[in-house]
């Protein structure tokens, strides 16, 4: 069977989530910025002397902090050098079209003024302003979507949250007081203080019954409908499909969804983590997602004093450069309808195909098996030179240009006529 059919086989398993009508913006957006900051990014990875390592935000986990100690962190968060300006500005340098930020993660500590918990940022700590109110402001300036990422299950600071057993019988918690009390009344600060937002950014469901994440949803829904609910709200709900972290599906797969990577190794900030993916690694993950149909949402974690990290920076603008000339083999297109090859992959857009070569073939003869439209011009996206090319029965033959042998992902574009195949 032709890779059309294998690949409408698999696209039949879609994502399995009912289409949103606002879906449009965030699947032609292709590029998100996921940002991890809490009490735990001054905490570095490291606690009492000890270095930890792995994920920099579940540090209370790890080392079995008890609520009442970790909370006293607070009372030293003062991240005086975060600009709102500065992060809206490199997210737009980079290239990138939502940003979806942690109000409170599984630490249980909101970022945002809250009137539902003091165990918040302007109420339990000497910095005591709204981080978010600036970002939320300063991202619409940019024209960046905007989101919270809220751990509406697990709340390791609250006796009747999911999953700290090390200080709260699991077996007495009253999951629903939880919820009327923090998580809902939260969630409503955050979708009625902030202006429009792009997505609620959901994250390990429980607690809750399939009917009750209904109601969850409805009653949110109600207070912005075109807002995008992530996937991990739980119960097969959801406006579009979260992968598991660091996970691209092997076949293009239907309907809105989207990828989720970090730069280093961990969410949030860890002072001696410094494995950074190079500018060439993301500007070909963002081209392999997008060649499966979904959007990359790449994570950076700030530090405590609110700086986002130097290479983190560095590498997001040079992304960016790239993103600047090649742009449009990536926003707005569609998946690739020629697997993954040898040389690289795929977008395309009616009467295009983009070819992402990561690796020039040594002889400059590049194949695209299996396309049987009749071609109009071949070129490259850069500087619109032309290539020259032949079919030989169903395939396409380019001879590439030199100039192609060491870049990270030159893009050369296919016009064809008929349709998509
Ligand atoms: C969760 C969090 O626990 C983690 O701290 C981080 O915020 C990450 C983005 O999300 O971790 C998960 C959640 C779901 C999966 C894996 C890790 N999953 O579905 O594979």
């Amino acid at each position: 069977s032709s890779y059309a059919q294998v690949m409408e086989e698999m696209w039949d398993k879609g994502t399995g989530l009912k289409e949103h009508p606002n879906v449009g913006w965030f699947k032609d957006a292709k590029f998100g910025l996921f940002i991890h900051w809490g009490l735990y990014s001054k905490l570095a990875g490291k606690w009492n002397g000890k270095n930890y390592y792995g994920s920099g935000e579940w540090i209370m986990n790890q080392a079995k902090i008890p609520a009442a100690e970790y909370a006293k962190v607070a009372s030293t968060f003062n991240p005086v050098n975060f600009n709102a300006d500065e992060w809206a500005q490199l997210a737009s340098d980079a290239g990138i079209k939502y940003l979806v930020i942690t109000a409170k993660h599984h630490e249980g500590f909101a970022m945002f003024d809250s009137k539902a918990s003091d165990f918040n940022i302007v109420k339990a700590t000497p910095y005591g302003k709204d981080p978010m109110k600036a970002l939320a402001t300063a991202t619409a300036k940019k024209n960046i979507r905007f989101g919270f990422y809220y751990s509406q299950f697990v709340d390791w600071h609250e006796p009747n949250g999911g999953r700290n057993s090390w200080d709260f019988d699991e077996s007495k918690k009253n999951y629903a007081s939880y919820y009327s009390q923090k998580a809902i009344p939260q969630l409503k600060e955050l979708l009625t203080n902030y202006g429009p937002l792009g997505i609620v950014w959901f994250d390990l469901p429980g607690g809750l019954t399939k009917e009750e994440t209904q109601k969850l949803v409805d009653s949110l829904h109600a207070l912005q409908p075109q807002s995008l609910f992530s996937s991990r709200v739980g119960q097969g709900l959801g406006d579009y499909k979260d992968f598991g972290d660091s996970e691209i599906p092997d076949a293009p797969v239907k309907g809105a969804w989207e990828s989720i990577y970090t730069h280093n190794d961990s969410w949030g900030y860890i002072e001696h983590d410094l494995n950074f993916k190079s500018p060439a690694a993301i500007i070909q993950l963002l081209a392999k997602v997008a060649s499966k149909g979904g959007n990359l949402m790449l994570n950076v974690g700030p530090d405590g004093n609110g700086r986002i990290p130097y290479h983190s920076v560095k590498y997001l603008r040079e992304t960016g450069k790239w993103l600047k000339k090649n742009g449009e083999a990536i926003y707005g297109t569609t998946y690739g309808f020629i697997p993954q090859q040898p040389w690289g992959v795929t977008t395309a857009k009616p009467g295009k195909l983009f070819l992402h070569v990561f690796s020039r073939p040594g002889n400059g003869k590049l194949l695209v098996p299996g396309f049987s439209n009749a071609v109009k011009a071949v070129y490259a996206l850069g500087n619109r030179q032309s290539v020259s090319w032949k079919k030989a029965g169903n395939d396409l033959e380019l001879q590439l240009p030199a100039f192609a042998q060491d870049a990270p992902n030159t893009v050369f574009v296919v016009e064809y006529t008929g349709a998509q195949p």
